[in-house]
């Protein structure tokens, strides 16, 4: 329901989006985006690039006086270093790092210039992803759906979660730090590991967790396999430069456990005429449809490739081998990630609702909303007559 497709190279004059399908008359806040822009570019193990972009988003088709007219919406993002790069002579870069598109994309494309693949390549074009997935945030909230994020590991160092903190709680926790850490005492730990990794000039991966609220429940489908909105999920989520794993819920460690362990009992609330959970070891599906649970997704980040501490590599130039040059880059990404992940997860769950309420615009999804929130147990046919399967 939803498309979109982002352009652009990582020094170029600018990043491009075109997001298709956002139903006409939603009020786009432009200050609330470019509020996006900044968090994803907030995080402690940054390069010095960071220092010199200020995302500020240009929006220059399918929003007049503020609202979304229904039309296909263009986003245009300048890359200020561009105007350095523009003046100097490019000397080839012909090392491929381990790790990084490099040496794929130039066999793929027949490229001599690794710069032609990593300039692509790189993640410098997430940002496309969340001004557009800030757009599918702000139709979210219309409806009462909000999403937040938060690092859970950084290489070796786990963040002890309460697994009773509420989750808005862990937001504003990390919201308040530079590696999004939802507990404010595990805070300096990942610090030091970062700062421990940037002194021994290598780079760190990790873990970080999106949650949605506020989902309705009969989102996706378990009738058809690409209808399956936690695989849409793990799909988005992964698409992701360096993300490695994702999983839906307590997904892996939910593998090594007991089914009577993992699966979330139902209970009746007789005074509302509803069916509620005590726990979400399912992450917020269940056959592949929301359950009105929060809808938690965890991904995997490896470790940044360009690392400074020379890599063995080949140079495709000389067919020699030798090691790696280092330019400019991130030693951890994760928590800028996360902030990545909650576009994708916003995207993916945007597509899902308008695929539900169907209608062209906010006013005819509306109605349809509220009925798919008041849906009460007596609702559902209570039909206990037998029957045979009779093709
Ligand atoms: C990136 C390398 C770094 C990052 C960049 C992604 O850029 P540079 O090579 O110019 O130092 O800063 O990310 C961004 C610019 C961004 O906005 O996220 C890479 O190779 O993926």
């Amino acid at each position: 329901m939803i498309r979109f497709l982002t352009a652009g190279e990582s020094h170029g004059p600018e990043l491009t989006a075109i997001v298709e399908g956002i139903p006409a008359g939603l009020a786009v806040d432009l200050a609330a985006l470019n509020r996006q822009m900044a968090r994803r570019q907030k995080g402690y193990g940054s390069g010095g690039r960071m220092k010199i972009e200020k995302d500020a988003l240009q929006i220059t088709a399918g929003v007049m006086a503020g609202q979304t007219t229904g039309g296909p919406i263009a986003l245009r993002l300048p890359n200020l270093d561009y105007a350095r790069w523009r003046e100097e002579e490019i000397t080839p870069l012909t090392v491929p790092r381990p790790g990084h598109a490099d040496l794929t994309g130039a066999v793929k494309y027949g490229y001599r210039e690794l710069r032609l693949s990593l300039e692509r390549a790189s993640a410098r074009e997430t940002a496309a992803r969340v001004a557009v997935g800030g757009i599918c945030r702000q139709l979210l909230a219309a409806f009462g759906i909000t999403i937040g994020s938060y690092v859970v590991r950084i290489g070796p160092v786990a963040v002890p979660i309460p697994p009773e903190m509420p989750y808005p709680e862990r937001f504003t926790v990390a919201e308040s730090n530079d590696v999004r850490c939802p507990v404010a005492e595990a805070t300096e730990v990942l610090r030091e590991h970062i700062w421990e990794i940037m002194q021994a000039k290598d780079t760190a991966g990790g873990v970080f967790e999106v949650v949605a609220l506020g989902v309705p429940p009969g989102l996706g489908s378990h009738v058809h396999w690409d209808r399956r909105l936690n695989a849409r999920l793990i799909f988005a989520v992964g698409s992701i430069q360096a993300i490695k794993g994702v999983e839906i819920g307590e997904g892996f460690a939910n593998a090594a456990r007991p089914g009577s362990e993992v699966h979330d009992e139902i209970f009746l609330d007789e005074d509302e005429d509803t069916l509620y959970r005590q726990s979400n070891n399912a992450g917020g599906f269940e056959g592949g449809i929301t359950t009105g649970e929060p809808v938690v997704v965890r991904a995997a980040m490896k470790p940044i490739s360009t690392v400074l501490n020379p890599r063995r590599s080949v140079d495709l130039a000389t067919g020699e081998e030798t090691e790696t040059v280092y330019e400019r880059s991130d030693f951890c990404a994760v928590p800028r990630a996360a902030v990545v992940g909650e576009a994708m997860v916003a995207l993916t769950l945007a597509d899902a609702l308008v695929e539900k309420l169907g209608g062209d615009s906010l006013a005819e999804m509306r109605p349809r909303f509220e009925a798919l929130r008041q849906a009460r147990l007596s609702d559902l046919p209570m039909d206990n007559e037998p029957w045979r399967f009779d093709y």
